[in-house]
């Protein structure tokens, strides 16, 4: 396909599979001229370029740029629709997108082509979602979403208020809200942040609960120093684990540094996970850290595999550790005890609420927003306006 092609604005070109690099990726060329483009650009490795509906093609691209010669599978889905699956590393889809747009197809962003195919605005934004769902689980809930479980609960909820039976509706409305947290981290993972003087084992932990070495474990105090962030999955709920400087009086300027950005980060996190070393016990570094911790503390006593006594008893009786922090939990990196015990006790500190498999949930701040202006209305007894709010208009943006 040769470059600088006057531009037809009836050919679309959008990448249905997600930026992130994988091993295949997806392009969907729309419109009536979408067959001749294909044609032009893309050589089969045997018979000829007529493309059946539904019939899978191999062949290779044929480009006037770096992106000739690329093996790629070409499947016609519709009268005026191709998609082409080829490579998915970045820089292999995007010579081809790229070599596209050159021949004159006008690039059409993911959300553009959800919103196009999909009525329902609720469904074009779980596809969008789905893209960027990292563990099974999310991707599930997700699904149910895309087949439709909000967009029929919201529905449902509307004609109640119709019936103006305020109770049921109140009662559902109230219950979808309290999904919303777990809805907000479908795609953004719960931040789980390990706190505590140096030595007392986090960069020990982080490791553990990875499964493979990330920090530097050291038994200098003061090893680590910078904040490093890595993404996990606790029972199929992403996580990103963040570990940081351990919390002293630093001896340097570096240090210094090092501890500020690891009480952002815990001011910031969903959850601390607050450890004491079973060997030194409660110190007033742990008041402090405390003090620092916006949400949810789980306290973790390590290195159990030190001593034969039941530590958190021991600490119990030895200190006095606020009785806010009501989930303790004991590990050890050395031999794995406790490590699904503390991921349980964080997944139930995070996802509270059960759910089965088809349940509404609300996954974006919209419908948070929705939902929030629903009940406000129904408060100050406008139940008109709530059902404004519920109607299909008001789902889409
Ligand atoms: N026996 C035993 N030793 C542990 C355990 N966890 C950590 N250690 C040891 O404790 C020392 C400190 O461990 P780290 O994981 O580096 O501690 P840290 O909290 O990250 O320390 P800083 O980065 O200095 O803040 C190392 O010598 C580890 O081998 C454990 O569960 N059992
Ligand atoms: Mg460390």
């Amino acid at each position: 396909m040769s470059t600088n092609v006057n531009t037809d604005p009836s050919t679309t070109v959008s990448r249905l599979t997600s930026a992130a690099p994988s091993a295949i990726a997806v392009l969907e060329i729309n419109g009536p001229l979408a067959l001749d483009f294909v044609k032009r650009c893309w050589r089969p490795n045997q018979g000829d370029s007529n493309l059946q509906i539904n019939a899978i093609r191999y062949g290779f691209t044929q480009f006037d740029s770096l992106a000739n010669g690329e093996s790629i599978v070409v499947c016609r889905t519709a009268e005026h629709s191709v998609e082409i699956h080829c490579h998915g590393g970045r820089l292999a889809s995007e010579a081809i997108l790229r070599g596209l747009v050159a021949g004159g197809a006008v690039e059409q962003t993911v959300k553009l082509r959800f919103s196009a195919q999909d009525t329902d605005e609720i469904v074009s934004e779980a596809r969008e979602d789905l893209l960027l769902a990292s563990t099974l689980r999310t991707t599930a809930i997700l699904l149910d979403q895309l087949r439709g479980s909000l967009t029929q609960e919201l529905q449902w909820i509307r004609s109640l208020l119709i019936e103006r039976d305020i109770f049921q509706a109140t009662k559902r409305l109230t219950q979808l809200s309290s999904r919303s947290q777990l809805g907000s981290h479908l795609v953004e993972p719960w931040r789980v942040v390990l706190a505590g003087p140096p030595n007392s084992g986090k960069s020990s932990l982080l490791n553990m609960l990875l499964g493979y070495t990330r920090a530097i474990v050291h038994e200098q105090a003061g090893t680590t120093r910078d904040v490093l962030a890595e993404h996990s999955s606790f029972d199929g709920w992403p996580i990103e684990l963040v570990d940081g400087a351990g919390i002293r009086t630093a001896t340097d300027a570096i240090e210094a540094t090092g501890i500020e950005q690891t009480l952002e980060r815990i001011a910031s996190a969903d959850c601390t996970l607050l450890l004491v070393d079973r060997t030194t016990g409660w110190t007033e570094t742990h008041h402090k850290i405390l003090n620092h911790c916006s949400k949810k503390v789980v306290l973790v006593v390590t290195k159990s595999d030190l001593i034969g006594v039941n530590s958190i008893e021991l600490l119990e009786r030895t200190s006095n550790i606020p009785s806010s922090i009501s989930k303790r939990v004991e590990t050890s990196s050395v031999s794995g005890a406790g490590l699904k015990e503390l991921m349980n006790a964080v997944v139930a500190f995070l996802v509270p609420q059960s759910l089965s498999q088809g349940d509404p949930v609300p996954f974006r701040s919209r419908h948070r927003h929705i939902l929030a202006a629903a009940l406000d209305c129904i408060q100050k007894n406008e139940i008109d306006a709530a059902i404004a709010c519920l109607q299909t208009q008001a789902i889409r943006e």
